[in-house]
């Protein structure tokens, strides 16, 4: 258990670099003590003989697949144990993530500051990457870029976390910086956008960057911003798990629910995160 720290407020220098280029990297944000107890679940969930299979669940977690050369996604990581439930609102982190996600005194904080739509641990391994996908020009709501009169409100914030070092030949996450800005489509997108069945990486991708981290270390990015990753060439195998917040009203990415068990378990900070509007029972009910 990590000691009790107080929320990382937003920087001046973030938001001037949040905004430029549509992403920071916030360094040392998980102490090796919970870096440990997360691989420890993951190391557990690896264990399994035969190993977990896309459709397959475990406990809450689901294993999924994009059908690709991806790698495996463990989809509702936060089930998987106390250090994850941690990261839901993980003081380093979660004050910067409430100031671009926005919205605070307006309807789209009408049941809590946020809401994460999606969490997952990704393994990947040699030949597996994922590629170029999303884009300011794409235009796509959910995942929108927007700073309008002097405040933030960006449809979808990512926390990717890196749980292994990633560096070159590593499979690092690429991103296009200032792309959440874009209106045109890059010229090479067709040979490096996602495609089922197929190794895609954004690889080569002119204007795109490799983010290395070091295990500890995440990447708070807009969704808007056109991204994906390098091809893992190294061996071993790459951890990132990721969380994706966005306003309150939101809902799930892929159709899960959260078990009442969990639910039970977390702190009522991160209960409003993860259930901002639990279902309103009928009771009393005038027809019995
Ligand atoms: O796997 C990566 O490095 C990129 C993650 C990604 O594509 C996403 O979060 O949408």
């Amino acid at each position: 258990m990590s000691m009790l720290q107080d929320d990382l407020p937003v920087t001046a220098r973030e938001e001037y670099f949040f905004d430029l280029n549509g992403f920071i990297i916030l360094r040392n944000v998980l102490t090796p003590e919970h870096l440990a107890e997360l691989n420890a679940i993951l190391d557990n969930i690896k264990q399994l003989q035969p190993p977990l299979a896309p459709g397959e669940w475990y406990g809450g977690v689901h294993a999924h697949s994009y059908g690709g050369a991806e790698g495996i996604n463990l989809q509702q990581i936060y089930e998987a144990g106390e250090p994850f439930e941690r990261l839901i609102d993980h003081p380093g982190w979660f004050a910067k993530v409430k100031h671009f996600v926005g919205g605070e005194g307006t309807f789209d904080w009408h049941h809590g500051p946020l809401f994460i739509d999606e969490n997952f641990a990704n393994l990947r391994g040699p030949g597996e990457a994922i590629g170029i996908h999303s884009g300011g020009v794409d235009g796509v709501t959910r995942c929108q870029f927007r700073y309008q009169n002097g405040r933030f409100h960006c449809g979808q914030i990512n926390i990717l976390m890196a749980l292994s070092d990633i560096g070159p030949g590593d499979g690092a996450t690429m991103v296009i910086p200032a792309s959440h800005k874009s209106n045109f489509t890059h010229p090479d997108t067709h040979a490096h956008q996602m495609k089922g069945g197929e190794v895609r990486s954004a690889d080569g991708m002119e204007g795109a960057i490799e983010v290395h981290l070091n295990a500890g270390d995440a990447i708070l990015f807009v969704d808007a911003i056109a991204h994906g990753s390098a091809k893992r060439v190294n061996p071993g195998e790459r951890r990132i798990v990721v969380y994706r917040y966005g306003p309150s009203w939101g809902n799930f990415r892929h159709p899960y629910q959260v078990s009442p068990e969990f639910l039970e378990r977390l702190t009522p900070r991160q209960r409003k995160v993860v259930c901002p509007q639990p279902p309103l029972p009928r009771t009393p009910n005038r027809l019995g």
